[in-house]
């Protein structure tokens, strides 16, 4: 079809300008998907701060889907909803909100194969597993002994694991003890859950590692298949006024882990059962009941190093290192330091050898140190200042990303130098190019997330949203095409071609498959259950009407379950469904799904409910009352729909 279209152009005017035509594409062209035409690339932008996910297409620029993961969701009642509430345990109870950093895809064999996505939150350490059949969060597990997040969620090449990295180290197991006992107290944890089957994730063990921030992480692959490897700072293992007291020595460490290794420690037996307590969430039958449910899990399995040989080495790299990337070909390790004046790329090939050889020039905890010299492949000279991350294009180069000079430069890492480099505005942090820290990067467009936004939209008071910018890398120099409105904060994101994913999205859920407990699936079976102060009510959803849409008999004192079920079985026909004073979200109800609300009234009165989402030329008249009555008063349950009421049995 496009290229029949592209083919129509060229002809339409061939005459003479038939060699230009390709390159006189101006940006906007380059961006403009015309309506009623479909994106390329989905990109998974991570929300930051928001919790969320956004899902936007490529090259338009078009918001496509929100996704809610760590934080709450009003919009469609995602941690309102009993079925969805679970998702949000920790052992620190229900948490309301996340801040989420990196997005990973799955991948076989390197590459991102469009199942799931997972993330990270950093506060409270978790990771989530969305799948991409319904864009829907259907897995959270919460990961004891880190503190914060960060270094997460990448996968390794068969997502046989996503790995976690504590940015802050802390007592481990959690203590009560005085902060300036840090260097003596405080630990980091690096975090391997199994992760390649839905409902199933689990912490496969924790690697002890020394008390320093491990920032960032990326997986090996090819040759480096089998390790991954975690910057860290504050190697000085300060704990106060980071800024100047983590920034004394000219270089830290890229942790290198051999996962195969610490497999291997594992099934000998070198680990300490540690206890703890953690949550693991999930929706056992995502396309049934469609109810999460979390289990409290007890213990880990931890690995001290020493007495797992081989299993660790540290790298030292200058300095103050941020982002931690492998190139396609997984020999080239590129690290992002942010005070350094160069950009360091060690070689994996060297790495081995120096390992080999014992190459090593001290020890910490156990764990070799390598001799730079031995593992760096070159330094970039005069790249930028404060470069933090890479992507890479396929085609031999490497993107990287500089806040502090404020754009991308490109580089030809093999022959270790610049060849292009554009400003971006302002002050970028994470960039991303489609598959461009896989095995096989698709290329083609490259997105630095900035952030800082100042003047680039037209003013919104002091709160700004982030601006990302699109920029079409394949040709010889970057060019800047458009600039794309982001929410919360995306720090990375990821995008596949829209083909592998789209093909395998659900349009509705199967009403037949809907085993939900509390499932109606016809109006017949509507009806309104009590139990004591509890009262059920098992409702329907059609275009245009509930069913019961007139309930009494309940009073004050109770707890009402709104159980709705929407019995359409129509692409893209939700129903919403909101009661007056509830204190609690709406709940938007997909084809074939029940979601519950719980409310409690207060007051006696007469109480309307409706529903939120205009789903038909009769949406306004999709209503109902429900009447509740003061404490202790004779008033029975009855419900019904242009009917007379029924009484409850
Ligand atoms: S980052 S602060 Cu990935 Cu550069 Cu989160
Ligand atoms: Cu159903 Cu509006």
């Amino acid at each position: 079809m496009r290229r029949k279209w592209r083919l129509g152009v060229i002809s339409a005017c061939a005459v003479g300008f038939l060699a230009s035509t390709a390159h006189a594409q101006s940006p906007a062209e380059k961006v403009y998907v015309p309506p009623g035409k479909h994106d390329e690339f989905y990109a998974f932008l991570s929300g930051g701060f928001s919790g969320q996910l956004s899902v936007y297409g490529l090259p338009s620029g078009r918001l496509i889907k929100v996704i809610p993961v760590f934080s709450v969701y009003p919009e469609n009642g995602y941690g309102y909803s009993e079925e969805t509430k679970p998702l949000l345990m920790t052992s620190h109870g229900f948490i309301p909100w996340g801040d989420t950093h990196h997005p990973e895809l799955s991948q076989t064999n390197g590459v991102p194969d469009g199942r799931w996505i997972f993330i990270n939150e950093n506060n409270t350490p978790r990771v989530a597993r969305i799948d991409l059949r319904t864009f829907e969060t259907i897995e959270i597990l919460e990961i004891p002994n880190s503190g914060g997040n960060h270094a997460s969620a990448f996968v390794t090449p068969n997502t046989e694991y996503i790995t976690a990295g504590t940015r802050f180290s802390v007592p481990i197991p959690q203590k009560d003890v005085p902060i300036a006992s840090y260097a003596e107290n405080f630990k980091g944890t690096l975090t391997f859950i199994r992760a390649d089957k839905p409902g199933k994730m689990e912490i496969a063990f924790q690697i002890l590692v020394p008390g320093y921030d491990y920032d960032l992480a990326h997986c090996g692959k090819g040759p480096s298949y089998g390790w991954c490897f975690y910057t860290s700072y504050n190697t000085e293992q300060a704990h106060t006024l980071l800024e100047i007291n983590a920034s004394q020595k000219d270089k830290d460490y890229i942790a290198a882990v051999n996962w195969k290794r610490a497999e291997q420690c594992i099934a000998e037996g070198k680990y300490h059962v540690m206890k703890t307590e953690y949550y693991h969430n999930y929706i056992p039958d995502p396309e049934g009941d469609r109810i999460a449910v979390s289990e409290v899990k007890k213990e880990v399995k931890v690995i001290i190093p020493k007495e797992c040989k081989g299993v660790l080495y540290f790298l030292p790299t200058p300095k103050s290192p941020h982002g931690v990337d492998v190139d396609p070909s997984g020999e080239y390790i590129i690290a992002g330091g942010k005070l350094s004046t160069v950009l360091p790329i060690h070689s994996f090939s060297k790495m081995i050898k120096a390992i080999k050889n014992k190459d090593f020039v001290g020890e910490v905890d156990g764990i070799p140190i390598l001799r730079y010299e031995s593992i760096s492949y070159c330094e970039v000279p005069n790249p930028c200042l404060g470069p933090l991350h890479t992507e890479f294009d396929g085609k031999g180069y490497a993107y990287t990303s500089c806040f502090i000079t404020s754009e991308v430069i490109k580089v030809d890492y093999k022959k270790c130098k610049v060849v292009d480099r554009a400003p971006t505005y302002y002050a970028v942090g994470h960039l991303m190019i489609p598959g461009g820290d896989s095995a096989k990067p698709w290329g083609k467009y490259l997105l630095p997330m900035n952030k800082i936004t100042k003047d680039r939209f037209i003013p919104t008071g002091p709160e700004l949203f982030h601006v990302g910018q699109l920029y079409d890398i394949s040709g010889g120099k970057m060019q800047l095409l458009s600039d794309i409105a982001e929410i919360g904060e995306p720090h990375y994101a990821q995008a596949i071609p829209a083909s592998l994913v789209a093909p395998n999205t659900l349009k509705i859920f199967e009403l037949e498959k809907n085993d939900h407990p509390y499932v109606t699936k016809s109006e017949e079976e509507a009806k309104v259950v009590r139990k004591g102060n509890k009262v059920h009510i098992y409702m329907t959803t059609i275009r245009s009407h509930f069913t019961p849409d007139n309930i009494e008999g309940i009073k004050v004192g109770d707890t009402v379950y709104f159980h709705v079920t929407n019995i359409e079985q129509d692409w893209d026909v939700p129903h919403g469904f909101a009661i007056y004073g509830a204190e609690n979200a709406e709940l938007l109800i997909m084809p074939g799904e029940t979601k519950t609300l719980v409310w409690k009234p207060k007051k006696p009165g007469v109480y309307p409910f409706y529903c939120t989402d205009f789903c038909s030329a009769l949406h306004q008249e999709m209503q109902g009352y429900v009447r509740v009555s003061p404490k202790g008063a004779k008033v029975t349950i009855k419900y019904g729909t242009g009917e007379e009421m029924k009484t409850a049995k």
